[in-house]
Parts: structure tokens; sequence; C-alpha cells
């Protein structure tokens, strides 16, 4: 027989190594259960009719998904019963929701299953997130913190059974579910540095309407990589972590429809483009938004505000951060 180790006992060593409280045990162990119950609702979801519309249109006007709205409610009873979190911001949900708002230690920016044209195929989908810890030295004013602020993120890619999660100053780990339904087997991710198995992944029926300069970059450089494009973030990116190279969703500014046009892109800062930013450095990449900043650097005005990605490995963030800051 073969056992593996199991997330739970490789994050108490990490508690442990580092000196740390068990608070953020207490806290994983409800994203945990949270990403079962997810993975359960999505795999039975053909059969018992989860893949479909709820009738209602969100605040971004789109029209709510069955499992975007139990997914949702599956994080919320996690993130409540842990009794940790100060305040959470769901994709799913128009404002920040107050949860242990006097005792808790951190903050839990979420999309609860972003992905959503691929879910009445049963095709990957994410439970993406990311967390900040209160200020423990003096009062703590709540406010909504940039990716460098926070203290891990991580994705779990649903219904394939892998998670992937990063740590500050500690790397980027992945697991892989059993048997059991335990996330087991750490595997810490370093971008490859050869180039031979780089991709390049982007909505492709976008690019025209890309800035001229990143049209010009795409064509220039797109017989160098293979292109994969998948639809949902946490699938594309978790393949980027493995063989490197560089996502984008650029700013849309060429549409020839204009009120099309997204000058700020499309994905969202605080539990998009941060998470796989934070998860991506400590991998040993990197991430810049379309005026060449780094994603972890933007603090964040509005809960939902959008910003342009570009992630992946250092040589290409670096070349694109120079067209960008032209
Ligand atoms: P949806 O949940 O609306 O499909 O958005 C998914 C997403 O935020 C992200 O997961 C994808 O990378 C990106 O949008 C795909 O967007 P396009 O469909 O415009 O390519």
């Amino acid at each position: 027989m073969q056992f593996e180790q199991t997330f739970i006992n490789f994050l108490l060593h990490h508690q442990e190594k580092y000196n740390r409280s068990y608070h953020f045990l207490v806290l994983m162990d409800a994203v945990i259960s949270a990403a079962k119950h997810i993975q359960h609702y999505y795999l039975t979801g053909a059969l018992k009719g989860n893949w479909g519309l709820t009738g209602d249109v969100n605040v971004q006007g789109e029209e709510v998904m069955r499992m975007d709205q139990i997914s949702h409610e599956i994080v919320i009873h996690y993130l409540k019963t842990s009794e940790r979190v100060i305040h959470t911001v769901s994709e799913e949900a128009e404002d920040i929701i107050p949860l242990a708002s006097d005792n808790g230690r951190y903050f839990f920016y979420f999309d609860p299953l972003d992905g959503s044209s691929n879910v009445s195929h049963g095709l990957p989908v994410g439970f993406l997130f990311g967390i900040a810890k209160r200020n423990l030295e003096g009062p703590e004013d709540g406010h909504l913190r940039a990716g460098r602020d926070y203290i891990a993120a991580g994705m779990f890619v649903i219904p394939t059974g892998t998670f992937t999660l990063a740590l500050r100053e500690a790397g980027t780990w992945r697991f892989h579910i059993d048997e059991t339904m335990n996330y087991v087997k750490p595997l810490r991710m370093t971008l490859p540095e050869k180039t031979k198995s780089w991709e390049l992944s982007f909505n492709e029926s976008n690019r025209h309407t890309f800035s001229e300069d990143i049209q010009k970059w795409i064509t220039e450089n797109e017989n160098k990589y293979a292109f994969r494009y998948l639809g949902a973030l946490a699938g594309d990116f978790h393949r980027l972590l493995s063989n490197g190279g560089m996502f984008m969703y650029p700013a849309i500014i060429n549409h020839p429809n204009p009120k099309k046009n997204r000058p700020l892109g499309k994905l969202r800062l605080m539990y998009e483009a941060s998470v796989v930013a934070f998860m991506c450095r400590e991998a040993g990449g990197d991430a810049v938004d379309e005026t060449g900043t780094p994603i972890l650097d933007l603090e964040p005005a509005k809960h939902h505000q959008r910003t342009a990605l570009y992630v992946g490995s250092k040589p290409l963030i670096e070349d694109i951060t120079r067209i960008l800051r032209k």
C-alpha cells in the first residue's frame, strides 16, 4: 500500500515550522470542506439539474447559474462556522458580507465557481480565493487588501480534484484528491525556465479588440509557443503553473461596437487577478496590469474592481511590461 501526506498534515507542519497560530488551520479546514461540497454538487449536477440557470440576473447583469448560487452558499456556511473571518467578498454577492466582525482574524475574497461558460458542459471550473490577515498591532480599519498583503491564495479546479495553494514566502503547492476525498501529496510548483513547454493563453476571438501594441506583440510571438485556452481562469492557470508561458486578458479598447469595450479588462482584481498573481509570484513568475503595474501592488478601490491581467513566466512578463509602459 502507498500512503501520501495529507493537506492538513502538510499545513500543520508548516504552521509549526514557522511558529504560526492554529487559526489559519481552522480557516483552511473550512475552505477544504467547502471545496469538497462544491465538488460533490458539480459531479452530480447533470443528474440533479444543478448545471442550469436560476432565472435570476446578478449585479453584474449576468444570468445566475444554480451552481454559482449553491457554491456561494456552501462557502459562506463554512466561513461562518470557522468563526475566523471578519468579512468576505464573494463574486456572487453585491455587498461585502460581514461575518465574525469582532473576533475574526482574516479577510477572505473569493469566487466560488469561476468559468460559468463551462458549467453546462461539466468541464473544469474554479473556486478561487485570497486571504489577508487583520492588523494585529493596532486598530483594524477593514480596508480592502492589495494582493501583496495576502498571506495565502489558492484555487480548486473542479471537478478535476486538484488544489493549489500558495503561502506567503513559502511557495506554491499542488495537491490531488484521493479515494477518501482527502487532498494529498504536496508538490512544490516552480515555473519551468525552459521555453520548450511554454504556452500562450488568451481569448483569440478578442484579439483585434486589444491595443495595437499588444496585437503586434502577439503577431511577433505567437509562432514561438503553443496556444491553449479553456475559458476558465483556474484551468488555464493550472496549465501555466506546470508548463510556463503567459495567460493574458488584456484591456478591450478596439471593439467594433465601442459599447463593448472593457478598458479595465474583464477579470476581477481581488478574487481572480490577485489570486493567480500571488500564486504565480510564489512559483517564480510575475503579473502586471495594462499599465505594466504589478497586479500585487494594485490597491482595490472597490471590491468588484476589474483589471486587465498578464500573468506567467518572468521573461514574458518583463517583455510585455516594456510594451505596456511605452
Ligand atoms: P465567466 O464565469 O463569466 O465565464 O468568466 C470566467 C472568467 O472570469 C475567467 O475564468 C476566464 O479566464 C475568463 O473569464 C474568460 O472570459 P472569456 O469568455 O471572455 O474568454
